[in-house]
This record gives C-alpha cells, sequence and structure tokens, in this order.
C-alpha cells in the first residue's frame, strides 16, 4: 500500500519529464550521393558535382538514376525506434513534363570518386576515376553491379511528382521508416536508395541539387523522428559505491516519495518516460536482481 500511495505522488510529479524524452527528431545530411548515366562502357559518374540526375534526357534518349545514402547509425542512438522518415531534395533544373520518382533500397554498396561534371555540363557526368559508381560499377573499375543500372529493391519505398525547380519532400512512409531503422540497426547494410523515374521516358530528366551543392540550403536532408532506447537506472541507486543494498532500495523509495538525494538515480528507472510507476518499481527489483531493465 505503501508503494501505491508513492506513485500517486510520483506519476504527478514526473509528468513534465515524459514528452522531452519522446519522439527525438534530427535532420542529417547525405553521406555520399551519385549518379548513375547509362553507358554501355561505364566510364561516367559525378562522384563531386554538385547535380544529381534522375530521368531519361530528351537530348541523348539516355536513361539517369541517383544514389543517395545517409549515415543515420551516426546520427541516432542504438536501440531507437525510428516512427518517421522525410526526404527533401531541391530540383535545379527540370526540363518536361512531371515526372514520378521513386525511393528504391539500393541492395550493394556503391561509391562516390572524386569524378566532379561543372554545374552547367553535369547533365553529361564526367570520366570516371577510382571508387566511383557508374552505370556498370559498384566501385569503378574493378566491382560491377549484378545488374547495369544498379541493383536495387524493385518495390519502391515512396514515390513523388517531380515538376518544375524547387524543394520537394518524399513524405514518410511505413517502407521508408523500415529502410532507416535496418540501416540503423545494420549500418553494414546500408547502402541508401536508388532513384529512378517510375517510367523513364524521354524527357523526365531533372537535377537535384547534392551534397556538395555550394547552397547548404539546396542540399538533400533525411528528417529522422525516433524513440530513444529506453535506459535504465543503476543498482547502486545511492550512488555510494555499494550496489543492491539496503540503502539503494530505501534511497529508490524515498525517490519514488519525492525525495531524491544528490547522487540518486531517477525515480523514472525504466527511462520510459513515466516516473514512479509500477513498471519502474519492476524494472528496479529486476535491475538489484542482476536482471535487465
Ligand atoms: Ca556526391
Ligand atoms: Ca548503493
Ligand atoms: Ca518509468
Amino acid at each position: 500500500m505503501r508503494v501505491n500511495t508513492f506513485v500517486v505522488v510520483c506519476v504527478s510529479a514526473g509528468c513534465a519529464l515524459a514528452p522531452a524524452l519522446m519522439g527525438d527528431v534530427v535532420t542529417i545530411g547525405a553521406i555520399k550521393d551519385n549518379t548513375l548515366y547509362e553507358d554501355p562502357f561505364g566510364t561516367i559518374s559525378n562522384g563531386q558535382g554538385d547535380g544529381l540526375f534522375v530521368g531519361r534526357t530528351a537530348r541523348t534518349g539516355l536513361i539517369r538514376r541517383g544514389l543517395i545514402a545517409f549515415d543515420v547509425a551516426a546520427s541516432v542512438p542504438a536501440g531507437s525506434t525510428i516512427t518517421k522518415v522525410e526526404l527533401t531534395m531541391n530540383v535545379t533544373r527540370a526540363h518536361g513534363s512531371t515526372a514520378t520518382i521513386r525511393l528504391h533500397p539500393a541492395l550493394a554498396n556503391w561509391g562516390e570518386g572524386a569524378s566532379a561534371a561543372g554545374s552547367s555540363s553535369g547533365g553529361a557526368g564526367d570520366t570516371a576515376l577510382p571508387g566511383d559508381a557508374t552505370w556498370l560499377h559498384t566501385f569503378g573499375y574493378s566491382q560491377f553491379w549484378a545488374n547495369a543500372g544498379g541493383d536495387y529493391n524493385p518495390v519502391s519505398s515512396a514515390t513523388k511528382g517531380i515538376s518544375g525547380e524547387g524543394q520537394y519532400t518524399w513524405a514518410s512512409t511505413p517502407s521508408m521508416v523500415a529502410n532507416a531503422q535496418s540501416w540503423l540497426n545494420t549500418p553494414t547494410t546500408n547502402f541508401g536508395w536508388l532513384m529512378r523515374a517510375a517510367t523513364e521516358v524521354s524527357g523526365t530528366a531533372k537535377r537535384f541539387a547534392t551534397s556538395e551543392h555550394l547552397t547548404a540550403a539546396w542540399q538533400p536532408k533525411l528528417l529522422i523522428e525516433y524513440t530513444p532506447p529506453p535506459v535504465c537506472g543503476s543498482a547502486d541507486f545511492d550512488g555510494d559505491g555499494d550496489s543492491g543494498t539496503d540503502l539503494d532500495i530505501e534511497a529508490f523509495f524515498a525517490c519514488l516519495g519525492g525525495t531524491c538525494c544528490a547522487t540518486c538515480g531517477s525515480s523514472d528507472f525504466d527511462g520510459d518516460g513515466d516516473a514512479g510507476t509500477d513498471l519502474d518499481i519492476e524494472a528496479f527489483f529486476r535491475v538489484l536482481g542482476g536482471g535487465n531493465c
């Protein structure tokens, strides 16, 4: 009965903590981006250029596909649950009609070498240099895609209609969230997205600003909303160096009652944002018994 009394007190005292612990948001730039230029010899790329091209050009009749990756694991704590993902990119040149551009998870790692087509000539690309992705290569000129034009999941994660110049956002989808979650959980399989026009017909080519674009505001950005993993308290609740003693238990219940010592842990023992609940008490005794939070 005493425990329940403490719980009521602490729930009201701890409610203000809850919003700050839920739904963190981070916005990150791309770690790499490049363009696959349709080319039977695999000699064209644009690793450091300021334009990423998607669609089929009217002038050459050749396909362009984009590649873009974000280092989710470097910016989101391990163990987090991702709840929302948005990709924002800026079109710096657009010809022809509206093109539906899809994001497909890339299925092989790929490179961004030193090739750099000028801003005005980016549509034709530059000579691929070592490590550049090309129509044939994941990393030119020694490693190859299984399929010319890139290896990607045929099921797209998101689509967006792209018409004129300006900013576009691929709104969050469950597939985008699942992609980002897998990149967080298993960074070695983070190959980013391959961007392609849904129907690669002539005149659909669009140029997007890359992570190298001099105007930072136009560079690609990925917004990630996530719930951080719970952080459990310690069995040395009072912080005196001895774990799981009577003093720790007394300090824990004093904290539940609203009086935490200076070196004590939190009454939100299981770190879920709610302070002094039955879950906190259960977690405390699990940890005291040597178990996991
Ligand atoms: Ca690049
Ligand atoms: Ca202690
Ligand atoms: Ca809690």
